[in-house]
C-alpha cells in the first residue's frame, strides 16, 4: 500500500513557480524548450490550462478520438499506465471491453480535473478493483471519461464518445 501513495508522487511544479528560477537568472543562452512538444496534438480546443504548459497529459478531444463506431465490441487496453485507444467514439449499444490489471490500475469512470481523478458515480464505467478484464454496454450517447484512480494525475485516463 505504501508503494502505491510513492508512485503518486506530486509535482512541487504544478503551480507553476518552478520556472522562475531559469527565467530570472537571465544571463544564460538556451530559453525554454519544453512547450513545442506539446503544441502538435492537433487541433487547439485545449487550452493548456492555468500556467503549467509543462504537464503532459492532456484530455481526449473529439477530434483526434479513433473511430471505432459501427463495431459492436471494443477493446481497450493498458500497457503501462496508458490506455489504447485512450480517446475513441463508439456506436450505442457497443460493448466496450477494459482488459487491465485492476488491482494495479483500478478503473472508474469519470473526468480528470486538476490532475485528479473525480468519480462520477452515474457511469456506466462501473470501478473495478480487481481482475483483468471488465465489459461495459455503453447504451446511452454521451461522454464518458474514465481513468485510472492511482496514475490520472500522470495521464492514465480517457474517453469514450458514445454516439
Ligand atoms: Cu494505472
Amino acid at each position: 500500500m505504501s508503494r502505491l501513495r510513492a508512485s503518486l508522487g506530486f509535482l512541487p511544479c504544478v503551480l507553476a513557480a518552478c520556472g522562475d528560477d531559469g527565467a530570472a537568472s537571465g544571463g544564460g543562452g538556451g530559453n525554454v524548450t519544453t512547450s513545442s512538444s506539446l503544441s502538435t496534438s492537433g487541433s487547439a480546443s485545449i487550452a493548456t490550462g492555468a500556467g503549467g504548459d509543462d504537464l503532459g497529459p492532456q484530455p481526449c478531444a473529439l477530434a483526434e478520438a479513433e473511430d471505432r463506431t459501427g463495431e459492436s465490441e471494443v477493446t481497450i487496453t493498458s500497457e503501462g499506465v496508458n490506455y489504447t485507444p485512450r480517446c475513441v467514439r463508439v456506436s450505442a449499444g457497443t460493448d466496450v471491453i477494459f482488459l487491465s490489471d485492476f488491482d494495479a490500475h483500478p478503473l472508474r469512470g469519470g473526468a480528470v480535473v486538476n490532475e485528479q481523478g473525480v468519480v462520477d458515480p452515474t457511469s456506466p464505467i462501473t470501478p473495478q478493483d480487481s481482475g483483468t478484464s471488465a465489459t461495459f454496454t455503453l447504451s446511452e450517447v454521451g461522454e464518458l471519461p474514465y481513468f485510472c484512480s492511482f496514475h490520472a494525475s500522470i495521464g492514465m485516463f480517457g474517453t469514450i464518445w458514445v454516439e
